[in-house]
């Protein structure tokens, strides 16, 4: 009997070690596996971050970043727009395969997404901000999107539990809800993923009051294409709809009060007014600080031509545009100190990056969607101290298709096979061989649709772009990138460059059939157009 109680007591002991052995490997395992906090704001240009070009703005608190962590200066989108962008994030597949090929059709939900995949592997997960897909993600554990773009000021937000409007300033808001939910609401026995999303600095470029009162008392540079006229590039170019002096809207983009407009007799207005969500003292600050310089405008109006009026815009453009990043640099700043206040930063990785770039008047422009560059590159910043070097520039061609595969590997998770985009867990380690992309692809569907710019697609590689616009017209186009930085000259004719095009064309079939695009395809979403009755039979 005695012998029998030993055993037992051994045999209790060597279970009570094992249990004990196992739990604790489980909460190593937890707390080895990093967390993720992606950054994205909305059309935020990488010529507005400090890190990239201090020419017009300071951004110190994401230039952070960069200098704890990576720069990469050759990001690009696969489609130069919102909610298409975020589906490529969401699902890592081109827009062709996923199904979002525009702002204007729903997100297929059956698509898996990454955070499901987070989520079922034990990661707890949030979204706050703008997603802009017409229904709720999927995977998230809670969630607070703005419906549609969302508003500046006292946005509402959809949730699980219904609708809710919170007064303040979006961009303000959208931290609150974030710094709140970690503060509140994470769970310490888990790794998260948290998608931080600002609405900012989208169209209409609504400044926070402390901004707004800065920034309107600057003056910038203006870029050397402001006065493009287009000649050296094809129709596409030609015929968009996003030119600063012919297309941005006196009262809704620049500010210019409903009774200035009716006194100067200025015909092309939006009906729709941008500060309609303001409170009566919130306007009147507006109004304080916008009335002057309406009075100055009213005075200068009569005797502007095409040149001082093109000028005039633009600064209004880059000061309200610029304004709205200000708020979104210093949130940043909260974010990144919370982390590293609770010592949560080490271990975790945080991306800033952008749905897709955007002109700043580069080209004459505003907006973005094409594959010319400032719309096609996005910023991307990413800081892991546990594993990123501090201050590497990195500049190998990455697109935002590769985050999904990269968040997976990171958590240790095998992506779906299904996924085309490549983990850009090498790069971030500094291994730098195992990195063998040397072409990305490109395609913008949303036309016809507002600014007008036609379908295309295109492959680019460090040296030339080659672009095909191919529906409405048939041209293609062809950039030498290291000799013509601004994209001036459209070379696709010129003899010099026969090899090129052979040799890109070449590239273009290849890439087409691996993350397999074709004509016929591109024809079935021409046709759900059609069919829609947004485009002609
Ligand atoms: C709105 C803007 C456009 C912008 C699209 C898409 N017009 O329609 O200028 O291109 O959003 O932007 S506005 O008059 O409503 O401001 S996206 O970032 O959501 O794709
Ligand atoms: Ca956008």
């Amino acid at each position: 009997m005695k012998t029998f109680l030993r055993y037992l007591l051994i045999l209790s002991g060597a279970c009570i070690f094992f249990i004990s052995c196992k739990s604790k490997s489980k909460e190593q395992k937890e707390t080895q596996r990093p967390n993720i906090v992606f950054i994205m704001s909305d059309d935020h240009a990488y010529q507005a971050i400090s890190a990239y070009s201090d020419k017009l703005i300071q951004t110190p608190n994401i230039d952070r970043l960069a200098t704890e962590g990576m720069l990469f200066t050759n990001a690009s989108v696969t489609n130069s727009i919102c909610a298409p962008s975020r589906a490529v994030i969401l699902t890592g597949k081109h827009s062709h395969i996923n199904g979002k090929i525009d702002n204007l059709s729903p997100f297929d939900t059956t698509n898996i997404t990454f955070p499901q995949l987070l989520q079922k592997a034990g990661y707890q997960t949030a979204m706050f901000g703008k997603l802009h897909f017409g229904n709720n993600p999927k995977g998230f554990d809670e969630f607070k999107i703005l419906p549609g773009q969302g508003d500046y000021y006292n946005p509402t937000f959809h949730t699980a539990q219904g609708d809710t409007t919170i007064v303040g300033y979006v961009t303000d808001i959208i931290t609150d809800l974030t710094l709140n939910w970690l503060e509140e609401r994470r769970d310490p026995d888990k790794p998260f993923l948290l998608m931080y999303l600002h609405k900012a600095p989208h169209r209409s470029w609504l400044p926070a009051e402390r901004h707004y009162r800065e920034f309107t008392k600057k003056t910038f540079p203006l870029p050397e294409t402001l006065f493009d006229t287009y000649e050296t590039r094809g129709e596409a170019a030609r015929t968009a709809e996003m030119n600063i002096l012919d297309h941005m809207v006196l009262n809704y983009d620049n500010k210019v009060f409903p009774e200035v407009i009716d006194e100067l007799q200025i015909k092309d207005r939006k009906l729709f007014d941008p500060l309609e969500k303001m409170s009566p003292e919130q306007k009147a600050q507006w109004d304080s600080v916008y009335g002057p310089i309406n009075a100055d405008f009213r005075k200068l109006y009569p005797s502007m031509n095409d040149s001082t009026l093109m000028v005039w815009k633009y600064q209004r453009y880059l000061q309200d545009y610029l304004g709205t990043i200000a708020a979104v640099d210093e949130n940043v700043g909260r974010l990144l100190n919370y982390l590293d206040q609770k010592e949560l930063s080490k271990n975790t990785l945080v991306v800033y990056t952008s749905d897709q770039g955007f002109y700043l008047g580069e080209h004459g422009w505003f907006d973005k969607r094409f594959m010319y560059e400032e719309s096609f590159k996005t910023p991307l910043l990413v800081k892991w101290p546990n594993v990123i070097d501090e201050g590497i520039t990195e500049d190998e061609m990455v697109q935002n298709l590769d985050f999904a595969q990269t968040f997976l590997e990171v958590a240790g998770i095998i992506p779906p096979s299904d996924m085309q985009g490549e983990s850009l867990l090498p790069l971030l380690k500094g291994e730098k061989e195992k990195w063998e992309r040397e072409a990305v692809y490109y395609h913008y569907y949303e036309y016809p649709a507002e600014h007008a710019v036609k379908r295309h697609y295109g492959i680019a590689t460090k040296d030339y772009k080659l672009i095909h616009f191919y529906y409405d017209v048939d041209e293609w186009e062809l950039y030498d990138c290291k000799n013509d930085k601004q994209e001036m000259n459209n070379v696709y004719m010129d003899p010099n460059y026969t090899h090129v095009v052979q040799d890109m064309k070449q590239r273009l079939t290849e890439v087409r059939l691996k993350y397999k695009d074709s004509d016929s395809l591109s024809n079935q979403y021409i046709q759900i157009y059609k069919e829609k009755g947004w485009i002609e039979e």
